[in-house]
């Protein structure tokens, strides 16, 4: 049996189908299978890896408390509802708020939020020492924005101008990338209408880079780009596409 097929088979027994990283990679959205009740997915790498631009301490207190926290109020939220609500997976959750009772909503979108944001991007961060993307993505970035230096001022204005706490993404828009932004934790797939997959995004939570930044989110900002892991984006962008 390998690693993956027992870390399956734990999985199922334990009556949920969580999550290393790669198994949600193979996802799109990522998370379909994540499930009641949810657990927070192992970083995939030592929380050391990305420094100097995003530093150890940070990556710890974030990944194992702040989403840590999501994963547990989520499910605390979702503790007494209904078991077809219980049954919904992250994403059905997420893409279908409208009908979930009154009482939880707003737990629900804040907190399956947090955890489908942070699930993935744990997965969008490796450290790349400001390489730049390549394949696919690199040519919708070119089609979509001119030019990669274009884009990389789009998404930093869209990442800083975030007012209060929320995230920058880039999503896919047929085969064209677009730059947006939501508050708090909310998601691009819950949006109506037109729910968008997220293929790349930074979160501007001052929790995300308080610690060796404080109050420079431009730093932040300007670090992120050292730290995307493009293989990664590009899996997104080319199941997006084909979706
Ligand atoms: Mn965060």
């Amino acid at each position: 049996m390998t690693r993956r097929d027992a870390l399956k088979t734990v999985a199922l027994t334990a009556g949920a189908l969580t999550l290393d990283p790669s198994m949600l990679r193979a996802q799109n959205p990522p998370s379909t299978k994540l499930l009641y009740p949810f657990k927070v997915p192992d970083l995939g790498y030592p929380y050391d890896a990305l420094e100097p631009y995003i530093d150890t301490l940070t990556m710890q207190i974030h990944h194992d408390k702040h989403h840590g926290a999501y994963v547990e109020n989520l499910n605390k939220a979702l503790a007494d509802a209904d078991p077809k609500i219980q049954q919904m997976s992250l994403d059905q959750l997420l893409t279908k708020l409208d009908e979930l009772p009154e009482k939880i909503r707003t737990a629900v979108r804040n907190n399956a939020g947090g955890h489908y944001n942070h699930s993935l991007f744990w997965l969008m961060l490796r450290k790349n020492e400001g390489g730049t993307p390549s394949g696919d993505v690199a040519k919708a970035i070119d089609d979509s924005f001119g030019s990669y230096s274009t884009f990389q001022q789009q998404f930093s204005d869209a990442a800083t101008k975030v007012f209060g706490s929320g995230w920058a993404w880039s999503v896919a828009d047929g085969k064209k990338l677009k730059i947006v932004s939501t508050p708090n934790q909310d998601t691009p797939i819950s949006n109506r209408g037109t729910p968008e997959v997220p293929i790349l995004g930074i979160d501007v939570w001052e929790h995300s880079y308080y610690l060796k930044h404080q109050n420079r989110r431009p730093e932040y900002v300007k670090a992120f780009w050292n730290v995307i892991n493009w293989d990664f984006v590009n899996e997104r962008y080319a199941a997006a596409v084909k979706a």
